[in-house]
């Protein structure tokens, strides 16, 4: 199973520690193609060869997981992408009070939007997910 893990890099880092937790969980299901997002900082690309990297990553995954509570262009695009290839989209999102998913996720039968509070309560969630034929 490759992961596809989609979280907000340029949308604001201040989930990173979650997509670092996040990333560990997955990895118990699969092989994560995109660690960088929750460590990101260590990388020397063009935007464009991170574009081109990206997408190729992202055409050949089996599944997309993203993290959604810190409103990301690149996120919202990838998720857009991997719906159009059929891809499996798993969005994770944290409610907080000043803050309201967009309706292009919560309203969008072809996703799957899971609210939670803490990591730990995900592993339920994401067996079931990535059990076959589950998405
Ligand atoms: O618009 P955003 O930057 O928040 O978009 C984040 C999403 O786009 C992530 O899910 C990534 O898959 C992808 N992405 C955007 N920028 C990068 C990146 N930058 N590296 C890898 N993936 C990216 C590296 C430069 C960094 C040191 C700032």
């Amino acid at each position: 199973m490759k992961i596809y893990f989609a979280g907000s890099i340029r949308g604001g880092r201040q989930d990173a520690a979650v997509y670092l937790e996040l990333v560990a969980e997955l990895e118990k299901h699969g092989e994560v193609l995109t660690e960088h997002v929750a460590t990101v900082g260590e990388e020397d690309m063009e935007d464009g060869e991170i574009f081109v990297r990206d997408l190729e990553w992202l055409a050949s995954c089996d599944a997309v997981v993203a993290e959604v509570t810190t409103p990301s262009l690149g996120v919202g695009y990838e998720i857009g992408i991997a719906q159009s290839l059929s891809i499996p989209v798993l969005c994770l999102y944290r409610p907080g009070p000043d803050r309201r998913l967009s309706a292009m996720l919560s309203g969008n039968p072809g996703i799957r939007v899971v609210e939670y509070t803490a990591v730990d309560e995900l592993d339920s969630v994401l067996t079931e997910w990535f059990t076959p034929d589950s998405p």
